[in-house]
């Protein structure tokens, strides 16, 4: 069994382990230890791409002496089997946030047809922007009655029907350029147009990529690697980007609010009910649902004193930063809900829901509902209530009713770890550009007075998940104080976002324990924390704007890859993650992964990802599993990026 301190630095996490064994329930953290992974697939040369394998190509254990000989039944190189697996990440990875996306298309689409009654606009600032990316007019020129030609404001919903229709196009596209391309800095844009990697539609890009990586087809890992910017391209500046937007319209763009999170926030008198997963499309009618007088008077009659709703995952961290709703936990934390004894629902959608999740509710009373058809259980528990946009409010209704109704079954009574943090998220690029920019209209340009001026050194993008391979939240914490002890401001989304909050780093108040004296300067200065939540992890296209802002603020170069600023995921684990990297890459940045890569049996393709990309991107990948020294490259890129500028003289 795994020892419970060994296996987080999250209080809570370790008194449900303890719990957990105690009750005789197994966990990943158990099974991280008996199942060992595999060494050929750690180094990413394992192929079984067709029948005539698996073909596995180790690194040998005294390194490559010469030429390296090592070859598939086919033929195949270390390089392409390890680039095609990569690539095939990044299809899966940008398929997930894409396929995210697309549902929020229909969706909006759906609420500017007036389809549905339950969605609608709320954000039309930010519809009026993002009208002008599609190349929809937000007026027309009418005549008036003396006869003159004047404008006329176009009405809001015909503004988003327009947008819902071209947004919704861009996975189907096949030729051209996806809407958003323009979107970068002038200087990328032009340069992913040199490059030929501008992505024509994101389903395209993704469905190359499994064509590509088929049997016999792409043999020159340099040519994959290509594809996988266009396709991770079009995750990050399409289809995420687009969700995060639509999102934003239709449910209202994040801006500063407080909330609280660990398992401490559930309530042992209350119906508990989670979200976990990642589309806030349901979410937010449960929201809307669990609120509801009826559905409260209702629980009063089955003896709980209200309901409380709390988030797990990105779907936590969608309606955290919209509504300040709390959350759970982060990704490790899924199991340990349950194991409180307190939660009476746990309703999922996509992503990141752990199978072991239904085995783990046996053993206490919560109810499992899964609500997407694309991602059922197979466990007899488990409930299915389908959601459905054209009638989500009532769905929501029924998931919530059901959650009550089994108020009354608890079994024992629930431990719930007395752990719970303060927290101010909702940094949105445009809450950002509010907040820092000191005068009434909002701009980028004090913060990059502050980082030219040396206050602030550079910007972290620290993001990504939990892995049961490594110490739960440990490097995160590490990676994201010692940045912050050197004036590096950090920019946080996902399961990172979450581990910040559950140790207190995002509260005004850590910026005087935890900054050097620069950074904490501004903080204090201004008010906000030194590490700001910007949201889920398809709202990274957030730090992309951010970063496009920054550009554009001027003082700091002309392209992304020249800012001080590096991305980081230090316990990533989703092939999303992989798909964001990629991205990051792509978009000029320079960006590090803890834990493994699995790159490493193929020399040739990882010197490609972690050395020649930069000549190619400004941007490239790396990896360091120790948490300082991960620390200490991301400050020195910044450095470097800050001395090619002509800053610090
Ligand atoms: Ni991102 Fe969010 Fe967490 Fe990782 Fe999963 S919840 S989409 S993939 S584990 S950060
Ligand atoms: Fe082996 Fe080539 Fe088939 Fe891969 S594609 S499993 S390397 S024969």
């Amino acid at each position: 069994k795994a020892n419970p301190k060994e296996s987080s630095v999250d209080q809570a996490t370790i008194q449900m382990l303890a719990k957990a064994q105690a009750d005789n329930v197994e966990t990943i953290f158990d099974r991280a230890l008996t199942m060992k992974p595999c060494n050929i697939g750690e180094q990413g040369t394992c192929c079984k791409t067709c029948s005539q394998g698996p073909c596995r190509l180790p690194l040998p254990k005294k390194g490559i002496e010469g030429v390296d000989t090592r070859k598939g039944l086919c033929g195949a190189t270390p390089e392409t089997i390890a680039a095609r697996n990569f690539a095939r990440m990044v299809a899966a990875g940008a398929a997930a946030h894409s396929d995210h996306g697309r549902g929020v298309a229909e969706v909006f689409l759906a609420a500017a047809r007036k389809e549905t009654e339950d969605y609608g606009i709320q954000d039309v600032e930010k519809l009026l922007e993002v009208a002008v990316d599609f190349e929809v007019p937000t007026t027309v020129m009418v005549e008036n009655e003396a006869g003159e030609k004047v404008e006329q404001e176009r009405d809001i919903y015909k503004i988003a029907e327009e947008v819902g229709v071209k947004a919704l196009g861009e996975w189907g596209k096949q030729e051209g350029e996806i809407y958003y391309a323009k979107r970068a800095p002038e200087a990328r844009y032009e340069l992913w147009k040199e490059l030929d990697v501008v992505p024509r539609g994101i389903d395209r890009e993704i469905v190359e990529i499994m064509h590509r990586t088929h049997m016999g087809v792409d043999q020159d890992y340099h040519n994959i690697v290509k594809q996988c910017s266009r396709a991770a391209l079009g995750d990050g500046w399409a289809g995420s980007m687009i969700a995060t937007d639509l999102q934003d319209i239709m449910f209202g763009t994040p801006y500063p609010i407080q909330g609280e999170i660990n398992l401490g926030v559930l309530k042992a008198d209350e119906v508990n009910i989670i979200v976990h997963g990642h589309e806030p499309l349901l979410s937010e009618m449960i929201v809307v649902a669990s609120q509801d007088p009826e559905m409260l008077a209702y629980a009063k009659t089955k003896g709980a004193h209200g309901i409380t709703l709390a988030g797990m995952c990105c779907t936590a961290n969608e309606i955290l930063v919209r509504h300040g709703l709390p959350i759970a936990g982060n990704y490790l934390q899924q199991e340990l809900a349950i194991v409180t004894g307190a939660v009476d629902a746990m309703v999922v959608d996509v992503q990141c829901i752990m199978e072991n999740i239904a085995n783990v509710a046996d053993c206490y009373h919560t109810k499992v509902i899964t609500t997407n058809p694309r991602a059922m259980m197979e466990s007899g528990h488990t409930v299915h209530i389908e959601f459905d946009e054209h009638h989500a409010l009532e769905d929501a209704k029924r998931i919530v009713k059901e959650a009550i109704d089994n108020f009354p079954n608890r079994r024992a009574e629930p431990l719930i770890p007395n752990v719970k943090e303060k927290m101010v998220v909702g940094f949105s690029q445009e809450a950002i550009k509010y907040h820092l920019g000191g005068t009434f209209r909002g701009s980028y340009v004090p913060l990059n007075d502050n980082i030219i001026n040396g206050r602030i050194r550079g910007i972290g993008g620290v993001v990504g998940c939990n892995n049961a391979r490594t110490c739960h939240d440990s490097a995160h914490l590490t990676i994201v104080k010692e940045l912050l002890k050197n004036d590096v401001i950090v920019l946080t989304t996902g399961c990172n976002a979450m581990a910040c909050g559950k140790a207190g780093l995002l509260t005004p108040e850590s910026a005087a324990v935890y900054c050097g004296p620069g950074l904490a300067e501004v903080c204090e200065t201004v008010g906000i924390p030194p590490v700001l939540h910007m949201g889920s992890c398809v709202d990274n296209s957030r730090i992309l704007m951010a970063a496009t802002q920054v550009v554009k603020a001027g003082g700091l170069g002309k392209d992304i890859s020249d800012l001080p600023a590096a991305g980081s995921a230090p316990e990533w684990m989703s092939e999303k993650a992989i798909s964001i990297g990629h991205y990051f890459v792509a978009s000029g940045v320079y960006t590090i992964f803890g834990v493994g890569l699995p790159v490493t049996g193929a020399p040739r393709l990882q010197k490609h990802l972690f050395e020649e990309l930069e000549d190619i991107y400004g941007g490239m990948w790396d990896l360091e599993v120790d948490p300082y020294e991960h620390a200490k490259k991301m400050i020195a890129h910044i450095d470097k990026k800050r001395a090619a500028l002509g800053l610090d003289k």
